[in-house]
């Protein structure tokens, strides 16, 4: 056995603990009735997400990489996220909490078993310890989910977090990148997923991309100006759906006498106007962009931004480098249940001078997802491919929710152009 099988067990294990550790916070913050309640239809029970964690799990390194005997072939079905939709999952005849974290904890001491034995290479789902890392982000993902589930959650707070750190400076303005062409995605990343495969160049024309993600204070001037009540800047599909919805703030925003306030995880305060604003939808992202003047950014923008190096030319991992997220690079994994205001993460900055890329609030990019040329669908079509076309648009970066080991540079999320309860907000770009 090899040093770098060593180095790569020890690390799959010490990922799926943190990712355990993380799933148990979120399902033993709440009683029962909160575990098998819906507190949105946009969501599942959170006993949904923990057995489904399981049941992927057992799918993918019980059965599959490790070749044992199904633990509960019987509930596949129930777990299955195409065979019935969040909104319905509470009326199924699911796991109740104590069995769904008997089950979860029985795949997971058999996966450790599997983990001691299993190659970690010879195919493409186990090499480098790739089924194990996909696992380790689904489970993750779902923590994030998870997490946006507390937060439409009425009742008394159950989760809290310090505060992020404070700003050593103001970030503000725009940073031109030259045109030219840059590397987007990647073909070496061992745990990066289908849609971020294969690396491939792209030609970029100049563009100004904003320094920092629109904040609190510049999302609400918007407000004030009459934003939400002028079609001018929205589109077509969006006025409809501000209308339908009669959209008139961020999710989550209230106002009184004293201004704006927000309310996260059961506890409402005054909007601090130097946070990334969160919980807009595409349509208000891109409505507050045309008021502004500008837009969104596409995601190859996006991407060339945060990854390329204009020194070397090449594209880095992450926007401060090669080396993994630590505390001081960006506001991830939940350690803040909140966005960290603009200019507090100076050592994340990108070689071009861009702020708060990774971490904090997702990112809506202007663009359709799509597989990139040559797209291979692995291990299941199930993960992006199915989700291709003009209905999703990409969001890039991660937000304060999101695990190191669920976003990199070329890291893509995708949602309806309507969804607002993910912790979503935006920066603007605008051609040179
Ligand atoms: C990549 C966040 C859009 O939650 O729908 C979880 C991740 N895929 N289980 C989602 C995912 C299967 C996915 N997103
Ligand atoms: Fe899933």
């Amino acid at each position: 056995m090899t040093h770098e099988t060593d180095r790569l067990r020890d690390l799959v294990a010490t990922e799926l603990g943190r990712a355990r550790d993380r799933t148990t916070l979120l399902t033993e913050a709440v009683d029962d009735g909160d575990l098998v309640r819906q507190h949105s239809p946009l969501m599942s029970p959170l006993v949904w997400d923990l057995a489904h964690v399981g049941n992927q799990e057992e799918l993918w390194l019980v059965r599959d990489v490790g070749g044992r005997e199904p633990v509960r072939r019987d509930i596949d079905e129930l777990y299955d996220a195409f065979k019935h939709s969040r909104r319905d999952r509470t009326q199924l005849p699911l796991l109740d909490p104590r069995e769904a974290r008997k089950y979860t904890a029985t795949v997971r001491d058999k996966v450790l078993d599997v983990l001691d034995h299993a190659p970690m290479e010879g195919t493409p789902l186990v090499e480098r310890a790739f089924a194990f890392g996909m696992i380790v982000q689904h489970e993750q993902q779902h923590d994030e989910t998870m997490l946006a589930t507390h937060q439409l959650r009425a009742g008394a707070p159950v989760l809290s977090a310090p505060p992020p750190p404070v700003p050593a400076g103001k970030v503000t303005g725009e940073v031109l990148v030259p045109a030219g062409e840059f590397t987007m995605g990647t073909s070496t990343e061992p745990w990066a997923l289908d849609n971020e495969r294969p690396a491939h160049r792209v030609f970029v024309p100049a563009f100004h991309i904003d320094r920092a993600p629109i904040t609190n204070a510049e999302y609400a001037a918007f407000i004030d100006a009459g934003g939400y009540d002028d079609p001018r800047w929205w589109t077509t599909a969006g006025w409809d759906h501000r209308q339908a919805a009669g959209l008139v703030a961020p999710l989550h925003w209230t106002r009184d006498v004293s201004g704006w306030a927000s309310t996260h995880f059961g506890r409402t305060n005054p909007i601090n106007p130097d946070e990334p604003v969160v919980h807009v939808c595409w349509y208000e992202a891109a409505a507050y962009a045309a008021w502004a003047g500008k837009r969104l950014p596409t995601e190859a923008e996006w991407e060339k931004a945060a990854r390329w190096d204009p020194a070397t030319g090449r594209s880095l991992r992450y926007p401060w480098g090669d080396d993994p997220p630590g505390v001081e690079h960006a506001n991830l994994g939940q350690r803040h249940l909140q966005p960290a205001p603009v200019g507090a993460y100076p050592a994340g900055v990108s070689p071009l001078g861009v702020h708060q890329l990774i971490g904090d609030a997702w990112e809506w990019t202007s663009s359709d997802f799509h597989g990139y040329p040559g797209f291979t669908p692995f291990p299941y079509r199930e993960y992006s491919e199915v989700f291709f076309g003009p209905d999703y648009k990409v969001l890039r970066g991660g937000s304060f929710g999101t695990d190191r080991s669920a976003v990199r540079g070329t890291f893509r999320n995708w949602d309806y152009p309507i969804r607002r309860q993910i912790f979503s907000g935006f920066r603007c770009a605008r051609d040179a």
